[in-house]
């Protein structure tokens, strides 16, 4: 089998060096590739060698195929990983990477294609014996069929971009009067933000939870699950907090809706990891969307079951297949991940600047995946989250009281972050109780505005 010596972290911030721990935690060298406002980022700094690939603008640089893989052959890099966001989706990056003879730290592109069409996933999803959120069967093709599919299922529904993702282009239709004109808005947003206006339809679900599962498969038919996390504190479909296992689901529905996304992922094939959301309502898990990347929330996962899934990813990449068996996997205690953005706490305006004091807090159990130091220059041109605080407990009450005193200790000086905002959340009772739906921090973040 091949083995990796040099691996690409194609990516940035946090996950760049999260990925750089774990390959060299593997004898493996790394090489970062930056933007001209990422040279003096923490990452960089530790990698084996560093290549920039141009401006900040992420189109020029962190989404520049040529220059990823040019920089790949003039390092003799024999692997690329893509961490998440930028090309990490991108069915033909990873063709391109492979068509190099360069491993590529993923899942197979036919399978990252499929995914990527949400009709395609749902048809694969319901194949594969999952359970869906009632709908259209497929693409709505005319407004007869939607009538039809509506009247069928049931008012209020649900019009979604098969392109679409992370919300955007969605239309909740209450009425029949609504819908002609709601599915023609729909389409043409989804033309104007995907360059495709095709939309399918989905019974409305009113105040669901977000639960995923992480998965993994070895490529050649072996695949496994490592429970579930809770994604459901969340503003404008940005994952605010993430904790590890959901509070509601019992060990019977894990194991029995772990052991059907695990076998989906075995007949399918799937070769590294993956994340199976889920909406949850009322008892029933109803598939959403594949997601064929690592995610930012993994590290609660990790926590729980004691696993580094990027070195479980770099084992697969290289034909090693996975290190453990399910038998093997065991779920222990509680794990939460508070996001930190650079951003006002109260507008969620970004505040990028410089970190002009930074001390992470530490002590048992409590983790930080940052690449922030004191004297770095956070840029403004890319994501707010500059920090992930990740925080395990023997159970969720001491999961919390842990996360509590690790914000106190958390310094960082020259802009505005969102930890006050973290430290209000996790005090209110409905945090505390976990009752909590997707809706809940909007509309706790209006009741605190009065
Ligand atoms: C839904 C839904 C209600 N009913 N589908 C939003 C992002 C995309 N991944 C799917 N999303 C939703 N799909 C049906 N049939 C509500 C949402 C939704 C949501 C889902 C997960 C996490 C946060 C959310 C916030 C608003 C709406």
């Amino acid at each position: 089998m091949a083995k990796i010596t040099k691996l690409l972290i194609a990516n940035r911030g946090e996950i760049a060096l999260r990925i750089h721990r774990a390959a060299h935690e593997m004898g493996i060298k790394t090489v970062a590739v930056h933007s001209t406002a990422d040279a003096d980022a923490m990452h960089v700094r530790l990698a084996d060698e560093a290549v920039c690939i141009g401006p900040p603008a992420a189109a020029d640089s962190y989404l520049n195929i040529p220059n990823i893989i040019s920089a790949a052959e003039i390092v003799h890099a024999d692997a690329i990983h893509p961490g998440y966001g930028f090309l990490s989706e991108n069915a033909q990056f990873a063709e391109i990477v492979e068509l190099h003879n360069i491993i590529w730290v993923g899942p197979k592109p036919e399978h990252i294609r499929v995914m990527g069409d949400k009709v395609e996933a749902k048809r694969t999803a319901a194949k594969l014996g999952l359970p869906l959120v009632p709908g259209s069967p497929g693409p709505l093709e005319t407004i007869e069929e939607a009538h039809a599919v509506a009247n069928e299922i049931g008012y209020p529904v649900l019009i979604k971009a098969a392109s679409g993702g992370g919300g955007r282009g969605m239309k909740v239709v209450e009425s029949e009067d609504q819908l002609e004109s709601l599915m023609m808005q729909a389409a043409s947003e989804a033309r104007a933000a995907f360059g495709d206006d095709t939309v399918y339809m989905e019974k409305y679900l009113g105040d669901p939870r977000h639960i995923e599962f992480q998965v993994f498969g070895d490529g050649n038919g072996q695949a496994i699950h490592l429970g579930e996390r809770d994604c459901s504190i969340q503003r404008r479909h940005q994952k605010v907090i993430e904790e590890a296992p959901s509070p509601v689901i019992s060990p019977e529905q894990r194991a029995q809706m772990g052991e059907r996304v695990a076998k989906a992922m075995a007949d399918m094939g799937y070769r590294g990891a993956g994340t199976i959301e889920f909406l949850y309502e009322d008892g029933e898990f109803y598939f959403i969307e594949m997601n064929t990347r690592l995610q930012v929330e993994h590290p609660v996962t990790e926590m729980i079951t004691g696993l580094d899934l990027v070195r479980e990813q770099i084992h697969v990449a290289q034909g090693d297949g996975l290190t453990f068996t399910q038998d093997q996997v065991q779920l222990q205690g509680h794990a939460i991940e508070c996001r930190i953005n650079a951003e006002d706490p109260e507008t969620f305006a970004p505040s990028p600047g410089m970190v002009k004091n930074y001390v992470a807090p530490g002590g048992m159990h409590v983790r930080v995946d940052s690449g922030l130091y004191t004297g770095y220059r956070v840029p403004p041109y890319y994501d707010s989250m500059i920090a992930k605080l990740i925080v395990y407990g023997t159970n969720r009450e001491r999961c919390i009281m842990r996360l509590k005193r690790a914000l106190e200790e958390f310094v960082v000086e020259g802009m505005k972050t969102t930890i006050p905002l973290h430290q209000r959340v996790i005090r209110d009772e409905a945090f505390q109780s976990g009752d909590y739906t997707i809706k809940w921090l909007e509309r706790w973040l209006e009741e605190q505005r009065q």
